[in-house]
Formats: C-alpha cells, sequence, structure tokens
C-alpha cells in the first residue's frame, strides 16, 4: 500500500470512529487519535520532506484533504453531540414551576412580649428612651436608694431572694431608674422593661416575671401629667373608647401614690356577669405616683427644683387579662400545646 493509499484508509477509519461517538469526550479522544500530535497522519505530513521529490506534492495533497476532512466532521459531530447533551441536561434539570412551595414552621411572639413591645413603642412614641440594667443587684439600688432602709418591713413585703454578699435578685425594675438618674442630669423620661424575682408560686405568681416601670423627672411635672401620660398608654393598649379611674395607694418611693383602673376591654361595664371583669367593671392595671423627694434627693437632684412620676406595671398580667389566660405559670413553661395558640 503506497502513502496516499494509507492516508486514504486512515480517512475513512477516522471519519467512522466520529461518527461513532457517543459523547464529547469520546470525540476528543477520537481526534487526538488521528490528528493528535503523534497520531500517524501527522506523522506523515512531518516526514513529506523525506519522499521523493515526485511524491511529495501528491502526498502532501491527500494529507492535508484528509486532515480537513476530518477536522470538519469533527466539528459537525461536536455541534450535535453538544446540542444533545444540553438538551438531555435541561430536562434533567427542569423545575416544575407549578409545584406548591414546601411549608415551613414559622414562630411568632410570645404573648408577653407582644404586651411589651406595644407598651415600650408607646413610650417611645412619646420620646421615651429605653433602659436596662443588672437582674442580679445590690441591696442599695433594690432598697435603699428607693427609700427603703435597712430593716425596714417594707423589705419583708418583697419576699426577696437573698444572694451572698449583700447582693439579691432585683424585686423590680426600679434599680435601673435609680442608675439612670445617677448617671445623668434631668430631664429623664425612660421606659424600662425586664425581669424581676419574688419568692412566690401560684396560679397568678410566678418567681419570675416581667415588669415595666416608667419615670418622668423634669420642671414642673405634676399628677396632671402622670394622668395624661397614663390614661393615653390606656387608650392606645385597651381601645380609644378605654376608660381610666386613679384610686389611692401607697408605694414607699412615691408620694402621693395611686393605682390606675381601666373600664373593661370586654363588656365596658354594662354585663353584671362579665367573665374579664367579673362584673366590675373595671380591671386593675398599674401603680405609679409621684416620685418621693427622698428618692430625687437620694440620686442628687434638687426636690425644690424638680418633680417627677414613676409608674410600674406587670405585662404578664396584662396579657393574661387580655387573652384571658387563668394560669400565669402557663406562660413559663414553653409548652407548644400552649403557646401555638395564640
Ligand atoms: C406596681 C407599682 C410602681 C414605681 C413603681 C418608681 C421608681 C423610682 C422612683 C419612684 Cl426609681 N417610683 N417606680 C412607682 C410607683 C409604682 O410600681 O404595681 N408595679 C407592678
Amino acid at each position: 500500500m503506497d502513502a496516499t493509499e494509507r492516508i486514504e484508509k486512515l480517512k475513512t477509519e477516522a471519519l467512522s470512529a466520529v461518527a461513532g461517538a457517543g459523547s464529547t469526550a469520546e470525540l476528543e479522544d477520537v481526534r487526538v487519535k488521528y490528528l493528535g500530535r503523534s497520531a500517524e497522519l501527522t506523522n506523515t505530513k512531518k516526514s513529506i520532506g523525506r519522499l521523493p521529490a515526485e511524491q511529495r506534492r501528491e502526498v502532501g495533497r491527500a494529507a492535508n484533504l484528509a486532515t480537513r476532512e476530518i477536522e470538519e466532521a469533527l466539528s459537525e459531530h461536536a455541534a450535535r453531540l453538544t446540542a444533545a447533551e444540553r438538551e438531555a441536561r435541561l430536562k434533567a434539570e427542569a423545575v416544575d414551576i407549578t409545584l406548591p412551595g414546601t411549608p415551613y414552621p414559622k414562630g411568632h411572639l410570645h404573648p408577653t412580649q407582644r404586651v411589651i413591645d406595644e407598651v415600650v413603642d408607646f413610650f417611645v412614641g412619646l420620646g421615651y428612651r429605653v433602659a436596662e440594667g443588672p437582674e442580679v443587684e445590690t441591696d442599695y439600688y433594690n432598697f435603699t436608694a428607693l427609700n427603703i432602709p435597712p430593716g425596714h418591713p417594707a423589705r419583708m413585703m418583697q419576699a426577696t431572694f437573698f444572694l451572698d454578699d449583700g447582693l439579691v435578685l432585683r424585686t423590680h425594675t426600679s434599680p435601673v431608674q435609680v442608675r439612670t438618674m445617677l448617671a445623668q442630669e434631668p430631664p429623664v423620661y425612660v421606659i424600662v422593661p425586664g425581669r424581676v424575682y419574688r419568692r412566690d408560686s401560684d396560679p397568678t405568681h410566678t418567681p419570675m416575671f416581667n415588669q415595666i416601670e416608667g419615670l418622668a423627672v423634669d420642671r414642673g411635672l405634676s399628677l396632671a401629667h402622670l394622668k395624661g401620660t397614663l390614661a393615653a398608654m390606656a387608650r392606645s393598649f385597651f381601645g380609644e373608647k378605654t376608660k381610666t379611674r386613679f384610686r389611692p395607694s401607697y408605694f414607699q418611693f412615691t408620694e402621693p401614690s395611686v393605682e390606675m383602673d381601666v373600664s373593661c376591654f370586654v363588656c365596658g361595664g354594662s354585663d353584671p356577669n362579665c367573665k374579664v371583669c367579673k362584673g366590675a367593671g373595671w380591671l386593675e392595671m398599674l401603680g405609679a405616683g409621684m416620685v418621693d423627694p427622698a428618692v430625687l434627693e437620694e440620686v442628687g437632684y434638687d426636690p425644690e427644683e424638680y418633680t417627677g412620676f414613676a409608674f410600674g406595671m406587670g405585662p404578664d398580667r396584662m396579657a393574661m387579662v387580655r387573652y384571658g389566660i387563668p394560669d400565669l405559670r402557663l406562660f413559663f413553661e414553653g409548652d407548644l400545646r400552649f403557646l401555638r395558640q395564640f
């Protein structure tokens, strides 16, 4: 077989190998085999110079033609394979966008946290700042600075958790207001949410519960400002029709002291058999008062120049009333069967 025939045979072989390649990877192997650096055809072309002069032209022509034909066949078949492979991939990766999505479990805020957020947002809207502080307090911030000196019977009434070294679990958030007053000059407008602790446990008392206290100290503040502020809060929380009433009360750190009731948000006072207010028409909502001059003096404020009002409420209790929950302990057990009802 002469060189030209050999080239023709190689070409035929190559073209059938190209046609038989089932993937772009196989096709690349075919290309390397017939047109690669050490392929027979390539070597033939390299050695043309050593042929007798009269054969060079013919063999060279045949080799170049064969190369071109094989290249064309390769690129044609490559295009076909690429298209087919792309088609197969698109089919395999197809997404049915009409399928419904996978549902995922959704959480929500604890009922108490909802009450806290609402109350805090109301006061932030009036320009109050939110303040927080430690839950482990010194005796001084929790009692003494609030006009409750050592040995005073009011300390016993708080059912305090005493820790070592004169520390206590705070029984109210008031120590945060004390710290705030010590850290700045009036005017002070703060709202203080936080956990507090008392040795109590029954359907309406838990050893840990939440409190929100507020404090305003400025020139010229009076009981009228206290009433206006807290009545507005009650309307924002229970609805615009809500009425409020203030009864005299007693707290060690305020004078005078009051308790605020709100008209029943269920019956408005018209149903003697109302489940929520038990026919009273009113619900106890919070305690408040004008800051006792002794407290102002303790933090270095001049009671002749500044007056203030303060208030405290229990968001857990408010949530119980609002959502009709009979046992406060349910709030802290983390039972999802209970929590999912809100
Ligand atoms: C209630 C009553 C109250 C205060 C808290 C307070 C704090 C400072 C000075 C004066 Cl630093 N007062 N706090 C005043 C009156 C009532 O809470 O029934 N809370 C659940």
